[in-house]
């Protein structure tokens, strides 16, 4: 330790201490302003001056190391005199619209003129700089205003080092001085990705979003981000019962980062467009309707269902809504349905997830933490567009590789995290089984693999063994169509590096072998014993904001809550027992199967609790005609959808902002919401109006009066929920799955000691060529999936102007090569067509994408991508393969 003197105090901190940071350990507070974090300090302000004794100038505490026997005075005159210069050459640089500006009330420089007036600093020198430069409003969420940046750079260091995005610099020279991307490149021209993460740490109001009111008179309420599995914490800046502007705070799973979507998509909520009241289709055309005939016409449409027989009363039930609402619905479903007929879009999304890794591991969930990155040597990405689709986990996954730790990629598409890899496989479509399958190959033929590991925590190692024998490098190259010594590289930086992590999403589950794929990486993560410690592990991204949960809660065919089986006699007596009912017998259907049934007339009663099929599910033509032959669709949402179209009743629900409960992020991590707008109309909350809807046809165990109940209830049946509780997370718990007593804050990573199943299974998968292969009449081969900038179905983020400026058309990625054999250009309108159906939309040029392959994103819903997609499904997880549909095109 080292011991120092600061204004008479004693005090001893670690070598390499700042001046600032061990004052302000001892409660002595320094003025400062460029410094931020713990990032290397610029030392550019010199606000922070302070007496160094013995030293021949006043020195910048925060870029200042401590040492021995030092004497340090923060207060002396000589120190206040050169901050009172420090602060009139401030304010002499900026414009002082305060009443107008977005940082009214909590500007950093309010503090300043705190301190002004403190130090008695006035505007005192009339400089050039002063409103001359043009405030840069290209960007279409923010402003730049050079007039009021105090060049601070913290803007700079959030982009590089946070964001990992790169593109702030500072331009120009002199009282020209200021912040932009490189060459003074408007911002909305440039590489920016509007994640607002600069303006969230700019002290002034340099950098505002163009929507705003003035902060101060705001309201804030700390939720959870509505669109993906990441679960980021928002703060909701709240006027008027609207939310006025959303922003991030320190220490929770996003520690200051947000993306577009969760930053600056939240016109949705006080859309004119929400649903307001019930609507019954009457004569062909939804009219309002009260909630009392609504609910008795929806009672009474189940009663009838319920009488032709078990099969025919279903619920797709939703991850966007909460835990509590999906526990609700599943039960509901069971209990007053008597079906097991409910599922949700996990089917379409990491159903081969929850099989692949139930058999592998025993349960199918993300085994690290987002923290946990920061200790991984090694990230291997595959199938995950992360930093588009998990934005916060990619920025973190970018922050990792730019401190040194190594990066694979393997993708169709050379996504961004492409460009930072060690290691990029720019893989065929439909190749997971042989590119994890030659990467082991490639670890045997090394001896990397772990043997400790495999004897003393695996089982199957043999057959295993004997099947990859069978295999070579280059066979398995070849099928995948890279170069095999880069497999080899990608498999040996993998093996050799002491912590990794593998990171899939969608180019892994959605497939005809997404089962297979997914237990590939399980193999490859047993195999070199990079699973079941700390930084080490196999992560399925979970896509929705609430997917977990309602995994969780049960709202799966063969699931009951916390994945306790239908199939299993004492767990459906356990909740018989709970829920004092008898429940039903039957092995229930999944989400494409209950699609079917309705085209098929089995399913006569469909109940839709925030889903929009109509859009998402494969096949639209196939989606329509089923539902336009259907008996009865309930469809319970926040807007009128695409699949709104079909329903008998609408009913008008209540969105995330206007609820208590809780969501399950990606990391198992049980979070709350808190209300903090009333919603529009007589909307009501999803659990809610099922339970009305209970209550009318006589049920019991649905008089809930609050999410906070609902969640004792689910804690009392659901082992890994066991120790859950509102008020724990209300103070501050921060609570993993699976969390088995009121005392424990869960698991930061799952399978140390043992797998769930014990020991964890090597499986056999052997390369299954996809259903859709490349002919003459459908030459090509489209993916389908996300944008950053759209969610899903776009029902949210439509609604936000400068989301639709961005990303308002649809489009299909095709490489210029393809192009020109085809000529087409840039821009260009294309049919696109499959043995499904086709769609029009604008082509847009992306090298990085193989001449054999196309793009296009299934977000819009009148060129939606699903019109082409369809085929065969994964055998075990009924999974459609979303990311192989052969097709051709046209001008
Ligand atoms: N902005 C935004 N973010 C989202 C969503 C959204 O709608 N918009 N949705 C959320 C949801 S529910 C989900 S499930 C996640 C999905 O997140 P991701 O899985 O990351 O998203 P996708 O775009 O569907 O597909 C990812 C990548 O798979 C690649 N791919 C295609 N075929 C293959 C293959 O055979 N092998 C490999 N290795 N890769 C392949 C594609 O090139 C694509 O880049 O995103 C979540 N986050
Ligand atoms: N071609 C292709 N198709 C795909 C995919 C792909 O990669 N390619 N990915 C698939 C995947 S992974 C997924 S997860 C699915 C997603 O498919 P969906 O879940 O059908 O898509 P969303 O647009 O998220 O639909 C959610 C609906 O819920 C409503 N909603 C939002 N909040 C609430 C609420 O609080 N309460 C209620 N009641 N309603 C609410 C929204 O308005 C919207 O209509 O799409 C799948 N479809
Ligand atoms: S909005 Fe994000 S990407 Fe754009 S400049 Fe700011 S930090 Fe960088
Ligand atoms: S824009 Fe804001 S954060 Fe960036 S240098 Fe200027 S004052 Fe600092
Ligand atoms: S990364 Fe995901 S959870 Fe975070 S703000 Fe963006 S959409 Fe929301
Ligand atoms: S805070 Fe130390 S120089 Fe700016
Ligand atoms: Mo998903």
């Amino acid at each position: 330790m080292v011991n120092l003197t600061i204004d008479g105090q004693k005090v001893s901190v670690e070598p390499g201490t700042t001046i600032l940071k061990a004052a302000r350990s001892i409660g002595i507070d320094i003025p400062t302003l460029c410094n931020f974090k713990d990032f290397t300090p610029e030392g550019s302000c010199r606000m922070c001056l302070v007496e160094v004794v013995g030293a021949r100038r006043l020195e910048t505490s925060c870029s200042t190391p401590v040492a021995e026997g030092m004497v340090v005075n923060t207060n002396t005159p000589e120190v206040r005199e050169a901050r009172r210069f420090v602060l009139k050459m401030l304010m002499s640089d900026h414009t002082f619209d305060c009443m107008t500006c977005y940082k009214y009330g909590c500007c950093e420089f309010v503090e300043f003129n705190a301190n002004c007036i403190e130090y008695d600093a006035v505007k005192a020198f009339g400089t050039e700089r002063v409103m001359t430069k043009p405030i840069d409003d290209s960007n279409p969420f923010y402003t730049y205003d050079p007039n009021k940046c105090v060049l601070c750079n913290r803007c700079i260091k959030v982009c590089e080092h946070l964001q990992c995005n790169h593109i702030l610099a500072q331009c120009d020279r002199g009282y020209e001085t200021n912040i932009n991307p490189v060459f003074e490149t408007p911002r909305g021209k440039s590489e920016c990705v509007s994640c607002g993460n600069c303006i969230a740490v700019c002290p002034t109001g340099a950098l505002a979003p163009k929507q705003f009111k003035p902060f101060a008179y705001a309201k804030t309420v700390q939720t959870v981000c509505p669109y993906c599995g990441v679960g980021c914490t928002l703060n909701l800046k709240i006027i008027d019962n609207k939310i006025t502007d959303i922003y991030s705070t320190e220490g929770n799973v996003n520690d200051n980062l947000l993306c577009v979507k969760g930053r600056f998509a939240y016109d949705f909520v006080s859309s004119p467009d929400r649903l307001t009241t019930p609507l019954i289709r009457k004569n062909g055309v939804l009219e309002e309707a009260s909630w009392e005939e609504a609910l008795n016409l929806v009672a009474e449409k189940l009663k009838e269902a319920k009488a032709e027989g078990p099969q025919a009363v279903a619920g797709l039930s939703s991850a966007r809504c909460t835990n509590e609402d999906n526990y609700v619905f599943q039960k509901f479903i069971r209990t007053v349905g008597e079906t097991n007929n409910v599922d949700h879009c996990a089917r379409l999304c990491h159903a081969s997830t929850v099989a692949g890794l139930a058999k592998s591991f025993g349960s199918g969930a993300m085994t690290n933490s987002i923290d946990e990155v920061d200790l991984m040597d090694v990230m291997f990405v595959t199938g995950s567009n992360t930093t588009e689709t998990h934005p916060v986990i990619g920025a973190k996954i970018k922050q990792r590789q730019q401190k040194g730790a190594a990066l694979i990629v393997a993708e169709p598409r050379k996504i961004e995290l492409a460009k930072y890899a060690d290691v990029y496989l720019q893989i065929k479509p439909g190749t997971n089984v042989p590119l994890l399958n030659g990467m082991m190959r490639a670890i045997l033929d090394a001896g990397l693999e772990d043997k400790n590991f495999i004897n003393e925590r695996t089982e199957g190692y043999a057959a295993f063994k004997e099947f990859m024998d069978t295999l070579t490098v280059e066979g398995c190259a070849e099928i995948c169509g890279v170069d095999p010594e880069d497999m080899r590289k990608a498999a040996l930086l993998y093996a050799t590096k002491d912590k990794g992590g593998i990171f899939y999403s969608m180019g892994v589950t959605q497939h005809k072998t997404g089962t297979d794929g997914v237990m590939s990486t399980a193999n490859l993560a047993m195999l070199t014993g990079k699973i079941g410690r700390e930084g080490c592990g196999v992560n399925p991204l979970r896509g929705q904001n609430n997917v977990q949960g309602a995994c969780d809660m049960g709202a799966l065919p063969g699931d009951l809550p916390g994945y306790q089986k239908t199939a299993n006699p004492e767990v459906v007596e356990k909740f018989e027992k709970a829920w004092d009912v008898k429940l039903p017998q039957n092995a229930g259907k999944t989400l494409t199967e209950i699609i079917n049934g309705v085209g098929d007339g089995t399913v006569k009663f469909l109940y839709v609790m925030g889903e929009n099929p109509v859009v998402s599910d494969p096949d639209t033509n196939h989606v329509k005609h089923a539902l336009e032959k259907a008996n009865f669709v309930v469809v319970q949402d926040i807007f009128l959808t695409e699949t709104t179209e079909y329903a008998d009743v609408v009913l008008p629900a209540f969105v995330y902002a206007e609820k208590d409960g809780t969501f399950t992020n990606t990391e198992r991590r049980i979070q709350l919401l808190r209300k903090a707008v009333e919603a529009p109309g007589e909307a009501k909350n999803d659990w809610e109006i099922i339970s009305l809807i209970a209550q009318k046809l006589g049920a019991k165990g649905f008089d809930f009066n609050s999410a906070e109940e609902i969640m004792d209830e689910i804690a009392s049946v659901t082992p890994s929920y066991t120790g859950v509780s509102h008020e724990r997370l209300r103070n501050g718990d921060r609570i993993q799955w699976p969390c088995l007593s009121k005392d424990s804050e869960g698991a930061k990573f799952l399978h140390a000691e043992k797998f769930t199943r014990g020991l964890g299974a090597f499986m056999i998968a052997d390369y299954i060529p996809p259903e859709d292969q490349a002919d003459e009449k459908y030459p090509l081969i489209l993916m389908t999936g996300r944008i950053l900038q759209h969610y899903h179905t776009r029902t949210m983020t439509m609604r936000t102007p400068g989301i639709e400026e961005i990303a308002g058309d649809p489009f299909v990625e095709i490489n210029p090569e393809t192009a020109k054999e085809y000529d087409i250009n840039e821009g260009d309108f294309i049919t696109v067509t499959s043995p499904r159906g086709n769609v029009s939309a604008k082509t847009r040029f992306n090298k990085g994408i193989m001449e054999t392959n196309l793009f296009m994103p299934f977000h819009y819903g009148n060129s939606g991508a699903n019109h082409l997609t369809g085929g065969e499904l994964d055998p075990i997880a009924k999974i459609p393969p979303f990311k192989v549909v052969k097709v051709n095109i046209s001008k």
